[in-house]
């Protein structure tokens, strides 16, 4: 794809994501949007979200579970970037103001220590891991009536909003790939599943991810985030609820919802 046209589709990614204005899916419009034009168009937004002034605080692996392929339609997982205007804290207060139409989803996040480059093996990815939180996180599609293909959702930053971590844990005294996750949506609805379900187990998910960025000599930095990819599908959240997910072992999280 034409460098120009990155730049412009990635203006308009941008200000859909600073504004909450709608988005028409751009595979409609421009045919030539391939996997490596969908990732530059995304690369190109994050340059411009720094460019303000954020900074690049992790990663984040998207579409691992079945349950989610299953609700977007889509076969393989995905990677976007996590700044630190996207961080909540924990009991804090998202406003709904300049979102489209944002939902929740129960995840496990990781904390580095150490950089990650390469094709490590699960347990090489989580010896770079300092700590492991239970964490939500918030996704906010920016597209008209969440119609969108793999590649758009890609150059849409994997349609993330905000995220919101737990205490951290020391990764050793976990059975990680089988913790028990319970989320709760304003007592309205709830979700449970299990970490299994995260690419089978959350340090696949870190071990894919290390391998995708590497295609792109690219790798991951002690200090980041990395939210492994949710373990249920998502749930739309309205004003006044209080979002929890709770993981066995490692604690709760929650925030509130506000107008
Ligand atoms: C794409 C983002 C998916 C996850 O954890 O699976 C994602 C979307 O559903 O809008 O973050
Ligand atoms: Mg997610």
């Amino acid at each position: 794809m034409d460098p120009y046209l990155v730049e412009a589709l990635a203006a308009q990614v941008d200000r859909a994501a600073l504004s909450g204005e709608t988005l028409t899916m751009l595979s409609a419009e421009h045919g030539e949007l391939d996997l490596h034009s969908a990732y530059s168009i995304q690369r190109a937004s994050i340059a411009r979200r720094l460019g303000r002034g954020e900074k690049l605080c992790g990663m984040k692996m998207g579409l691992t579970s079945l349950a989610k392929m299953q609700q977007m339609g889509v076969h393989d997982p995905i990677y976007g970037h996590l700044t630190d205007a996207m961080i909540l804290e924990p009991g804090g207060a998202l406003s709904l103001s300049g979102l489209v139409h944002p939902r929740v989803e129960p995840e496990i996040a990781f904390t580095l220590k150490a950089d990650l480059k390469g094709t490590p093996s699960p347990d090489e990815a989580m010896a770079a891991v300092g700590s492991v939180h239970c964490a939500i996180e918030v996704i906010d599609s920016r597209y008209t009536d969440f119609k969108f293909t793999l590649l758009d959702v890609i150059a849409d930053n994997t349609s993330a909003c905000r995220y919101i971590m737990g205490e951290g844990y020391a990764p050793d005294d976990l059975e990680l790939g089988n913790l028990a996750m319970k989320m709760d949506v304003g007592g309205r609805e709830q979700r449970s599943g299990t970490s299994a379900a995260i690419l089978e187990h959350p340090a696949l998910s870190l071990a894919r991810l290390v391998a995708m960025l590497s295609r792109c000599d690219e790798g991951l930095k002690a200090g980041q985030t990395i939210l492994a990819g949710a373990a249920t599908a998502a749930v739309h959240i309205a004003a006044g609820d209080r979002v929890e997910v709770e993981v066995a072992g490692l604690g709760s999280v929650s925030f509130s919802v506000e107008s």
